[in-house]
């Protein structure tokens, strides 16, 4: 460990680790097992357009889910643009959408000739509530709510499905963080019309790309199932048809990793408690919990850091772990309201002061397979390391900072 500051690699020092730690899971599947799905659609010659692969896949991912319908896709941005194509919603029409979110998100639905709406979320659960959007239900020509389960934190579900009742407008789940997790022991793909989900290499599950739209609405279904292939079921009509196939290569990867999916989970969870356990002290330091009524998947660990209280900004610390090759990643900058088109757009004049204070906050450490107990536990002690010594690291910073400009 360093014993000083001059040892930090920010300053110079060797980086405490040799190799680079992401924030992604990067769950790998062996090779050979690959291969030897690959032989077989070689020998087959059948590589995509929803072959023998892809509809195993579909079956697991609707076990995995409980739910009837679970559509493959190219990835989890195409499924969002996909499923508000399918639930027809009029082009031009609004949709409330969270701003702290991926930015995939709200542009799928400017792909899919929709407005967003910008809600602000709960500041502990990082989702958009009752409360947050109720204020926004008297805009007019709201035609949905998309909701994002961030981190696989569920959204409001019970009351959001009130607000559908109350004012029908229909409700769907961006729950690309949400594989496998369940809210008081209800599959979170069963909330609203329909859950999209995001099977890209960083994720729990993957495919290397991919995403899946799962749905117990059996019309609904055939709708995306249409419209992913360019209209060819013909069991049904839609103006607006696409390519969005998933492929047998994809179909490959995520078979390999579902059968993988409860020990990736609790390799997860083992190491999620670890850093709260070793960062538990640590002042302005704070991780993200996970609902009690949920059964979630753990891919994230994620953590809020007050400045004032932990003695150096959220960026600084951030600079400072990824020179030690700890490659922390803060989210969501800039929020997607202040992000290009939005933020030239009508739609961006909007005061959401829990996601503004979180953008500067919020950050994850490395949480994928490769990180190992021995990675957190140092991590963690050269985080305590660098708390104790925040003034004197400022102070450096300033006078280089300084030195650079004489
Ligand atoms: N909705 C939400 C709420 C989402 O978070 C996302 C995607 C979507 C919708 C859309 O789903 P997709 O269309 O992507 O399926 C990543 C991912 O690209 C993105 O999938 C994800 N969310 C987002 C939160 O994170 P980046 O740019 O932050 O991370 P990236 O891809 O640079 O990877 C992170 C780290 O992992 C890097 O340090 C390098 C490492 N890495 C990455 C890849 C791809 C590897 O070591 N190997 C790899 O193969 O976006």
């Amino acid at each position: 460990m360093k014993k000083s500051i001059n040892e930090l690699a920010f300053f110079g020092g060797t980086p405490l680790f040799d190799i680079l730690l992401p924030v992604g899971q990067i769950n790998i599947p062996e090779y050979e097992r690959f291969e030897a799905l690959m032989n077989d659609v070689f020998d087959r010659k059948y590589y995509a357009n929803h072959g023998k692969l892809t509809l195993e896949f579909e079956d697991k991912f609707s076990e995995l889910s409980g739910m009837k319908n679970s559509i493959a896709v190219t990835n989890g941005t195409v499924a969002i643009s996909i499923a508000a194509k399918a639930l027809n919603l009029p082009v031009k029409s609004k949709v409330i959408v969270p701003s702290f979110t991926f930015i995939g998100t709200v542009q799928a639905l400017t792909w899919a000739g929709l407005e967003p709406v910008f809600a602000d979320i709960d500041p502990e659960t990082h989702t958009i509530t009752y409360e947050t959007i109720a204020p926004l239900l008297k805009n007019k020509n709201i035609s949905a709510i998309l909701g994002v389960h961030l981190w696989g934190n569920p959204c409001d579900v019970e009351r959001l499905d009130e607000i559908e009742q109350q004012y029908g407008i229909p409700v769907f789940y961006d729950a690309a963080h949400a594989v496998g997790s369940a809210y008081k022991n209800k599959s979170l793909a069963s909330f609203g019309h329909c859950a999209t989900f995001s099977l890209h290499a960083t994720k729990v599950l993957q495919a290397a790309e991919g995403g899946v739209i799962c749905t117990d609405d059996d019309e609904l279904a055939e709708h995306i199932r249409n419209i992913r292939t360019y209209g060819r079921t013909k069991k049904v009509n839609d103006s607006m048809v696409f390519n969005a196939r998933f492929s047998e290569l994809q179909a490959a990867m995520a078979l390999l990793s579902i059968e993988k999916f409860p020990e990736y989970v609790t390799n997860n969870k083992h190491r999620y408690l670890l850093y709260k356990e070793k960062l538990k002290n640590i002042a302005g330091l704070s991780v993200i919990e996970y609902d009690e009524s949920m059964q979630g998947n753990y891919q994230y660990v994620v953590f809020r850091l007050n400045e004032e209280q932990f003695g150096l900004s959220r960026d600084l610390l951030v600079e400072v772990l990824s020179r030690e090759n700890i490659i922390a990643r803060k989210y969501f900058i800039p929020a997607a309201h202040k992000s290009v088109p939005y933020i030239n757009m009508e739609c961006a004049k909007v005061k959401l002061p829990n996601t503004e204070l979180l953008t500067q906050e919020v950050f994850q450490l490395p949480s994928g397979q490769i990180v190992t107990d021995e990675h957190i536990e140092r991590i963690c002690e050269l985080i305590s390391f660098i708390q104790q010594n925040a003034d004197a690291i400022k102070k450096n910073v300033e006078r280089e900072r300084q030195c650079s400009q004489k």
